[in-house]
């Protein structure tokens, strides 16, 4: 059954594949699955018909046969667990590679997003400038660490994981932040991911997608 996403009719980023139903195609091209796309503008995802799918009347969604999911964590983790290629056999090797998962989106995730909603959102708040610096700091904390961690691996944990096509999402929203240049070892696992001949074809989707859209000529 092939299975169905939801992605942004016209998405903010103009095809930069920041929005999150990049990493559902890209888990998909990683495990070969084909799949549809439906695209929602900003009123349908509020509509009774989407909200039916997803509560929170947000992209993306993932319906399969009998199945309908949202979170793109949670669809990432059905697609690995569902198909080999994004998942080690061993294991313990597999639970950490869930964990890695956890730590993109709940650990590295949130203070990379309070730094888009402070540039914004807030920047003409009086407090705007004392507040950026505190969220830059709290991105430079864990950036750090898992610098660290990564050290000259080309994966965190063994191969190419959920865990790996998780946090590399999760990061590329820092390009042009300069906050990675402080980290070139992270700075190159980001470059790495992207160089996934999967990543490339469902970067190719999503912009196909935006570009499509433009006016010829
Ligand atoms: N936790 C959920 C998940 O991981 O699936 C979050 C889903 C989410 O935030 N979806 C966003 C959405 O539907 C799109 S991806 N927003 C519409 C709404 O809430 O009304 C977030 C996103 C949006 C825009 C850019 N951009 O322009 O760069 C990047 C990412």
């Amino acid at each position: 059954m092939t299975a169905t996403i939801t992605a942004f009719e016209s998405s903010p980023d103009r095809g930069r594949g920041l929005a999150r139903d990049m990493r559902v195609r890209w888990a998909l091209e990683e495990v070969g699955q084909p799949y549809d796309v439906r695209l929602v503008s900003f009123a349908q995802m509020k509509e009774p018909a989407h909200l039916a799918l997803h509560p929170f009347g947000q992209i993306p969604t993932y319906e399969e046969g009998g199945l309908a999911l949202f979170e793109s964590g949670a669809i990432v983790l059905h697609i690995a667990q569902s198909h080999a290629g994004l998942l080690p056999d061993d294991a313990d090797a597999r639970a950490r590679a869930v964990g890695w998962m956890f730590a993109a989106l709940s650990t590295v995730e949130p203070p990379i997003l309070d730094r888009q909603t402070a540039m914004f959102l807030e920047r003409d708040k009086p407090w705007a400038n004392e507040r950026m610096a505190m969220v830059l700091d709290r991105i430079r904390t864990p950036l750090g660490q898992l610098s660290t961690r990564l050290g000259d691996a080309d994966w965190l944990d063994g191969a190419f994981s959920a865990g790996d096509l998780t946090m590399a999402h999760v990061l590329r929203r820092l390009a042009g932040s300069g906050l990675l240049e402080d980290y070139p070892n992270v700075a190159a696992y980001i470059a790495r991911a992207e160089a996934r001949p999967a990543y490339r074809r469902a970067f190719a989707a999503q912009l196909k997608v935006f570009t499509d859209r433009q006016p010829a000529g």
